[in-house]
């Protein structure tokens, strides 16, 4: 192999689902070959510093068991016999397919199905301008953040929140629910440049102690789904002791008043009760929070994951609000910033062509869409082609048993644009092998930062794979489609973008790298007012009202809290089910990516599960021990790891592996529920009640 002399270094940004965004710096070795990969030491917020999967990404784009070659089924679905075809054919096909589909029950039962597998705006969401023009089922992303954005804009009206790069300026950084070591490592990376620079102490609040909990001054292990229950009695507290900022609220907030009063009740002892953390604990957590003017919250996703999560996301961010921390630079909170870029992809998307009366289907209920249950299907007809982009259903989606099943019907078509045979390639009747994100152009913004990066073709892709916007390009010529964005290069779709916007140019994106799109101290503060039409913080709620975009009503809105509590409608264990499973990111892989890439397997080793040894004592399940794992959804086979920085009772299994990794072939999510969770859809894939039971070897 051609040892590592760089011809360039090429610059982009890591495509991947994870709130960094990282500014990248490639080694480029010629024109097919890449090195190592770096992050941009001149972005600010990445730092210089990118997670390892990453920084070994030529291992995931110089794979051999990467596709390259587009297969036709031979056999049963899902019996691993192909045949190699033509791209020509591969697209004649799938686009015939669509068209019989189409005539036999209407444009709704073709579902163009695409997640967050890139990040890219072009290639992940140009799938769009296909559905829209052929008014094909609308697709409902809820799997990620739906509970954690609702809780969110219930309380502070918009998504948005203090500039991140901030948190260097904190004396107190709180990172609530993210295990940030492992999913966005940057996080990290400014928290502890705080506490060295400033002796800012890091809290961090999680079910176990992760790598992020490890590295805490403060880590607060609770029961899972009880985040809302310690937000409260922090609150209390804070009332208690004359750390409530009474000026702050009664300028800035809806209810102080009756807040303080409902709070009388959710004192440190009734929380000590529902969370498993002792007063002591909540007691000198509130004291830092309540003594500390700049204390940044970086709130994660993870403990939304919950059927309280939208309940608890907004009891947790009312606590800054009762401290009044978003006065004070270095203080105040963070989530996503995906409501500051106001970009305007209506070409990449084709929003011209939105007819609002056409059903979305839920993601996060696909194992009922694809079981033909007619609430998932709204009443329309049963979804009988597909094309899936950037997304491993099969592997990611809870109620993995029914999503199988509806993958094997016999009547429905699939076709899978893929960079490696995930578990959904293999069930595809056509698959199509894909470009990676260093072989095609794309734009890309940052969930966790503010910076728009451009991130440019580097390198030809092996021959055979193409881009997304080429598969769906070719699908409208066959289809006789006839938007402008399907006759626009990826580069012409991006300038076309920026300038809609008024963010310049391709041309000059490109020679910046990126654009900083930080919005002001005062508005990223909410200073000068919440995103509600009062322009105030919200403490009641009217969870009917939160979100205008919204496909998925579930309710139940009269059985919700209206002030931040704890809501009780987790999957709590029972005596069948004596465990609570939460299934947290895995370091070496994300989401099902990676789980290909040997150093990331090497680095995981094998599906397992971490159980409290004085639980594992009471079962008779050993250390490295086979057991098996189930609930009514079914049941998954795994070995044992003695792990004592857990709760009893409560059990984590790291990472999404692919099914085929398992014993017996049932992946994680065949155990988690495909349940929508309250008030708009989502998935709680940390929320489940499981039973152990020790395998004889
Ligand atoms: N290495 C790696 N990085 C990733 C990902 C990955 O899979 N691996 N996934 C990417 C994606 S798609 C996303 S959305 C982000 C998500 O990143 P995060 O915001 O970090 O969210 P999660 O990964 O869901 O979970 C974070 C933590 O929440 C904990 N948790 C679970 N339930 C509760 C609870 O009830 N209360 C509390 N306090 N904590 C709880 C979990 O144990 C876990 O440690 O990360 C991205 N980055
Ligand atoms: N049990 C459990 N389940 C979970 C979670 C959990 O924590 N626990 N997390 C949930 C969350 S937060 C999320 S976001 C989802 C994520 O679920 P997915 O979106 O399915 O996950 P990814 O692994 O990020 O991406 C899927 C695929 O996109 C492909 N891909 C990447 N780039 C491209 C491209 O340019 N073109 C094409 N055609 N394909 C591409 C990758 O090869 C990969 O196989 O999983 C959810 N499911
Ligand atoms: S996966 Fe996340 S931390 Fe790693 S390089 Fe990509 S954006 Fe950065
Ligand atoms: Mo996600």
């Amino acid at each position: 192999m051609n040892q590592h002399v760089p011809l360039r270094i090429g610059h982009s940004a890591c495509p991947h689902d994870c709130p960094s965004t990282c500014a990248l710096d490639v080694e480029v070795l010629d024109g097919k070959r890449i090195g190592r990969v770096r992050g941009a030491k001149d972005n600010d917020y990445t730092a210089g510093v990118i997670c390892a999967k990453v920084a070994r990404y030529a291992e995931r784009i110089h794979n051999p068991n990467r596709l390259t070659q587009p297969l036709r089924r031979k056999g049963e679905k899902g019996g691993g016999e192909w045949a190699p075809i033509g791209w020509e054919e591969a697209l004649d096909e799938i686009a015939e397919a669509f068209i019989k589909a189409e005539a036999r029950l209407g444009a709704e039962t073709v579902w163009p199905y695409y997640y967050a597998g890139t990040m890219g705006l072009v290639q992940r969401d140009g799938i769009n301008r296909l559905r829209h023009e052929k008014r094909y089922s609308g697709f409902y992303g809820t799997i990620c953040v739906n509970m954690a954005w609702t809780g969110y804009i219930a309380g502070a009206g918009r998504i948005a929140g203090a500039d991140p790069r901030e948190m260097v300026k904190a004396d107190c950084v709180v990172l609530w629910g993210t295990n940030a070591v492992a999913t966005q490592v940057n996080a990290m990376t400014h928290a502890i440049r705080a506490r060295k620079e400033r002796g800012a102490k890091i809290v961090a609040i999680d079910i176990y102690q992760n790598e992020t909990m490890k590295q805490a001054d403060l880590a607060l292990c609770l029961k899972p789904g009880t985040d809302g229950a310690l937000a409260c009695a922090l609150m209390h507290i804070l009332f208690r002791d004359g750390h409530a900022d009474r000026a702050y609220l009664a300028r800035y907030t809806d209810a102080p008043a009756e807040l303080e009063a409902h709070l009388r009740a959710k004192t440190p002892e009734w929380a000590a009760a529902i969370t498993g953390l002792s007063v002591a604990e909540i007691e000198a957590f509130a004291k830092l929070i309540g003594t500390t003017k700049r204390t940044f919250f970086r709130i994660g996703y993870g403990f939304s994951r919950q059927r309280n999560g939208a309940v608890a996301m907004h009891a947790v961010l009312s606590i800054p609000a009762v401290l009044g921390s978003w006065q004070y630079e270095g203080g105040g909170a963070f989530h996503s910033n995906s409501g500051i870029f106001k970009l305007d992809a209506s070409v990449i998307e084709g929003e011209d062509l939105i007819d609002r009366s056409v059903r979305q289907l839920d993601q996060s209920r696909t194992a009922d869409v694809l079981t033909n249950d007619s609430d998932a299907l709204k009443g329309g007809p049963p979804v009988t082609a597909m094309i899936i982009q950037n997304t491993n259903p099969v592997s990611i989606c809870p109620d993995q048993t029914k999503v199988k099943a509806g993958f094997a019907r016999e009547d429905l078509f699939v076709a899978v644009h893929e960079q490696i045979m995930t578990d959904t390639a293999k069930m595809a009747d056509i698959v199509l092998p894909a470009t990676m994100f260093l072989e095609h152009d794309d734009i890309y913004k940052g969930g966790g930062h503010q910076y728009i990066i451009f991130g440019g073709k580097q390198v030809e892709p092996p021959e055979g794979c193409r881009t997304n916007h080429q598969v769906i390009t070719g699908l409208a010529t066959r289809l006789g489609l006839t938007h402008p964005g399907f006759f626009m290069s990826e580069r012409e779709l991006i300038d076309d973008l920026l300038r809609r916007s008024n963010r310049g140019t391709l041309e000059e994106l490109e020679e910046k790298r990126w654009l900083d799109c930080q919005t002001p101290f005062e508005r990223a503060h909410f200073l000068d007012g919440f995103g509600h039409p009062d322009g105030k913080y919200h403490f009641r709620v009217d969870w009917t009202k939160v979100r205008t975009e919204n496909y998925g009503t579930v309710g139940p809105f009269a059985a919700m809290p209206d002030l931040p509590d704890h809501w009780e409608a987790i999957e709590a264990a029972d005596a069948r089910h004596p465990f609570r499973l939460a299934t947290s990111p895995s370091r070496s892989f994300l989401n099902s990516s990676f789980n290909e890439t040997p150093g990331s397997i090497a680095k995981e080793g094998r599906p397992e599960v971490m159980i409290h040894p004085d639980d594992a004592a009471a079962l008779g399940i050993a250390n490295g021990g086979l057991l098996a794992m189930g609930n009514e959804r079914g049941t998954v086979r795994l070995h044992a790891r003695f792990f004592d920085g857990l709760k009893r009772g409560v059990v984590i299994s790291e990472g999404i592996w692919a099914n085929s990794a398992f014993e017996d072939g049932n992946g994680i999510n065949t155990l988690t529920g495909a349940d929508p969770v309250a008030p708009f859809g989502g998935a709680a894939v940390h929320d489940t009640k499981v039973w152990l039971r020790p395998i004889a070897s």
